[in-house]
């Protein structure tokens, strides 16, 4: 069965209209920004909020998605960085396969622990392909998922992993520079992957500027998720929300 954020994803994708995502990692956001963050999501139209983090425990996160809730109305998606990250307080989560990777417990372990408790929860569950590209930093999540990233150049790799992704029946594919990147996923890169998918396409890790969002929503990205730069500076995601939501608009042409 298909819940109402994946469908909302396919449509925007076959309408060409791009999402938007702040990431908030309960371990980093102290509560007070939360607040300031909650405010100027909501009103800046953020789309969705991804929840998660590689180390938080679990009573921080539940403490989080409930603040989130009792303060706005963006839906809340789990984005776990590790089986213990479940709660029923999101909407949704992102039950990720960590296909860029040759790790079998990231690859299926963790899903067969996890599923029991899923398939009993209220959560919308989003199969999404993982690919971590390297983003010319060591990432918490390269070193705690112990695999090696595709490297950044090497978009037929990308390619080629993400079909054989959409082809097992994964519903999304997450292309992940990691967080805290130096260098964000290329506008290259994402071009040649959503050529190629019918599945939306998110993007995420060291995007720190509305222009490099623009690009890497008019490069094809259904959904762009941005963490870190919005943690160091809130006000941001104003400018983010506006040049991705920006590149919904129709091209108008010129007449001379
Ligand atoms: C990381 O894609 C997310 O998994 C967001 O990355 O924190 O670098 O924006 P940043």
């Amino acid at each position: 069965m298909t819940g109402p954020i994946l469908s909302e994803l396919r449509q925007a994708k076959a309408q060409n209209q791009k999402k938007f995502a702040v990431l908030i990692d309960p371990d980093k956001l102290r509560l007070n920004h939360m607040e300031q963050v909650l405010n100027l999501a909501s009103n800046a139209n953020v789309d969705y909020f991804f929840v998660g983090g590689s180390l938080i425990v679990n009573d921080m996160l539940d403490q989080c998605l409930t603040q989130i809730k009792s303060l706005c109305d963006i839906p809340l998606i789990l984005f776990p960085g590790n089986s213990f990250q479940l709660s029923y307080r999101a909407d949704a989560i992102l039950f990720l396969s960590l296909i860029s990777g040759r790790n079998p417990d990231l690859l299926i372990g963790k899903h067969v622990i996890t599923a029991p408790f899923l398939k009993v929860s209220p959560l919308e569950i989003i199969a999404t392909g993982y690919m971590l590209i390297d983003g010319g930093v060591p990432t918490t999540v390269t070193y705690m998922s112990n695999t090696i990233p595709i490297p950044r150049n090497k978009s037929d790799i990308a390619l080629c992993t993400a079909m054989a992704g959409e082809m097992l029946g994964l519903k999304t594919i997450y292309l992940d520079a990691g967080s805290g990147a130096a260098n964000p996923v290329s506008t290259h890169m994402i071009e040649d992957v959503s050529g190629a998918l019918e599945i939306p396409l998110i993007v995420g890790g060291g995007i720190r500027t509305p222009e490099k969002a623009y690009a890497n929503a008019k490069a094809g990205a259904n959904l762009l998720v941005v963490g870190n730069a919005i943690e160091e500076d809130p006000g941001l995601i104003l400018e983010l929300s506006a040049a991705i939501h920006e590149a919904n608009a129709p091209i108008t042409k010129l007449t001379s």
